[in-house]
């Protein structure tokens, strides 16, 4: 089929920088006239060797992502990309979209999705890139096709008919190729060659062993169903929420205990499931539960780190693992006992990309409720709860149980994240300077702690900046840090994420050795630290909060 391209003039938004994990905005804003389209041209301008190469397109399937992805693939066939790769009903999780780009050695993928935001016509859109590796374009790229976004003249697209999403095989429009596959079978494929699919089958059709997969209405409902129902052989109904819809059912597709409601009634009810767990909108984030027992996304890495030989994919041993710079330090003491190196990122899996492709890493894991390995270069809520099965497979304990020996061995450290959500940019920005005036003078943050009674006297405290030890790029101003001489730690940022105003995150932690004191309550145990945190930044003289919005 020949095809008319046309070069279409257009005008820069000054708003296209992506954040922690790509553009998001509200879905509004992306459906004005000429948004979509400028930012997808400054990617392709600033992508070299795209003439003739495959291109991945995929996303959660919320509102906007079919409309969207066919005019991605309009601008792709004009932009003289070779062939087009797209998850049947536009569907691609953001885990499955990694591996789909590494598979098929593509020259990326552009991936549409607002993670665990809210979606529909009022609520949230993003879109982001992956480079060849699989993983989010790193910093120098981002930049570079925000200062693309800011030059735009005009964008290019065909005057090609719709794809027809729903089916599967291949379509050719001008020299271009268009094939729309199953977006499961490949991921599928890579969960099989990691982990011991008959040990958890068997586990998972014993009867013994319940399980309660929540979807939470979004992508991951159908590669739950078809990995834990249809291939292990869980029962029809261990997948909740299991069909992807648009809005989520008005729900946030966040996995977390506020939101999979459901799935924590469950978990928490007096004969409930031995595990559970839940997935977010695109499928890369994951949250574990025991019977009546929630384990943190800091926690989970940690455990997964120190029993992953008893999965297949990591028998031979970790590389080294890492961890953002919020996540508690349960990884450090975990990777210090295995004598691997333990990796301090920024937040953002981006920061992840580099140690991963050099094989310095083989595990890692954020507080954001992420999770992941080398097998991608994303986050993988599947993959998470695949090593957990594995892990309960083998050690046929309950989930409660595990937890507890492991901070016998390790140590506990207590761990809480407070949310100061839709305070104004300026209120955020004005937290953010008067932190970073304090920090630059140690003695004079020493001094206020003592002043105020603090139990502990300060180690450091400093504004983050990470020198990625792979190619020395550096990235500054990445959260404030206090750091005590008993390793408990208070940091401070901004969310990357959010669409309006902004979210200062607190982040607190305390490591516990004794045993006598590792079962106590998270919020008492760092009660001290909590109060210490929100006066050192101000946060209600400044902004007039007095409490968090969302404490995890
Ligand atoms: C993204 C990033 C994560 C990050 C999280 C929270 O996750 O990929 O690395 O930890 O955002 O970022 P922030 O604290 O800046 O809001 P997702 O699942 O939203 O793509």
């Amino acid at each position: 089929m020949s095809v008319n391209i046309r070069e279409v003039a257009t005008t820069p938004f000054n708003d296209q920088k992506p954040g922690t994990s790509g553009l998001r905005k509200k879905t509004r804003q992306f459906q004005q006239p000429g948004y979509l389209e400028n930012f997808v041209q400054a990617i392709f301008n600033t992508l070299p060797g795209k003439a003739g190469a495959k291109l991945v397109v995929g996303g959660d399937g919320r509102y906007f992502n079919r409309e969207a992805i066919q005019t991605i693939i309009r601008m792709a066939v004009a932009n003289g990309l070779g062939e087009i790769i797209v998850g049947q009903h536009g569907f691609l999780s953001t885990p499955a979209a990694s591996c789909v780009i590494r598979k098929y050695q593509t020259l990326g993928g552009i991936v549409l999705s607002a993670s665990h935001n809210p979606g529909g016509p009022d609520e949230d859109f993003g879109l982001k890139f992956n480079a060849a590796n699989g993983g989010p374009a790193p910093e120098q790229l981002t930049n570079a096709i925000y200062v693309a976004s800011k030059e735009i003249e005009s964008y290019r697209i065909s005057e090609s008919e719709d794809i027809d999403l729903d089916t599967l095989g291949d379509v050719h429009i001008g020299n271009a190729r268009v094939r729309v596959i199953d977006p499961v079978a490949d991921y599928a494929e890579l969960m099989r060659s990691i982990f011991d699919f008959g040990k958890i089958g068997a586990m998972l059709k014993s009867g013994d062993f319940g399980f309660c997969f929540d979807a939470m209405w979004a992508i991951t409902g159908i590669y739950a169903k078809a990995i834990f129902e249809e291939e292990l052989g869980a029962p029809r109904g261990t997948v909740i929420n299991g069909e992807p819809l648009t809005d989520f059912g008005g729900h946030h597709p966040d996995p977390n205990l506020v939101h999979a409601k459901e799935l924590v009634a469950k978990l928490f009810s007096d004969d409930g499931p031995d595990f559970g767990a839940a997935s977010d909108g695109d499928g890369d984030r994951n949250m574990i539960l025991g019977r009546q027992f929630y384990v943190t996304p800091s926690d989970s890495v940690a455990i997964i780190a120190a029993n992953a030989r008893l999965i297949p994919g990591y028998r031979d041993g970790l590389r080294g693992v890492a961890r953002s710079m919020p996540t508690s330090a349960a990884l450090d003491a975990v990777a210090s006992k295995l004598g691997i190196p333990c990796f301090e990122t920024p937040t953002g899996w981006k920061f992840f990309g580099n140690l991963l492709d050099a094989g310095r890493i083989t595990l890692c894991g954020e507080e954001s409720f992420g999770t992941g390995s080398d097998h991608v270069r994303e986050k993988d809520g599947i993959w998470a709860v695949l090593c957990w099965l594995n892990m309960l497979a083998e050690r046929q304990q309950p989930v409660e149980d595990i937890v507890h020996e492991h901070w016998l061995t390790y140590g506990r450290n207590f761990y809480t994240r407070h949310d100061f959500e839709g305070i104004s940019s300026e209120d955020g920005a004005a937290i953010m300077e008067h932190l970073r005036t304090l920090v630059a003078s140690p003695k004079q943050v020493s001094d206020w702690l003592e002043n105020e009674g603090a139990e502990t006297g300060l180690a450091s405290c400093d504004d983050f900046a990470y020198t990625d030890p792979v190619d020395e790029s550096i990235s500054e101003n990445q959260g404030i840090r206090l750091q005590f001489s008993d390793g408990s730690r208070i940091i401070y940022r901004l969310s990357g994420t959010g669409t309006v105003g902004a979210t200062l995150r607190v982040y607190i932690e305390k490591p516990v050795k004794e045993a006598g004191r590792q079962q106590a309550d998270t919020q008492e145990t760092l009660a001290e630290l909590i109060a210490l945190s929100r006066k050192f930044a101000r946060i209600e003289e400044i902004s007039g909060r007095t409490e968090p919005s969302v404490i995890t």
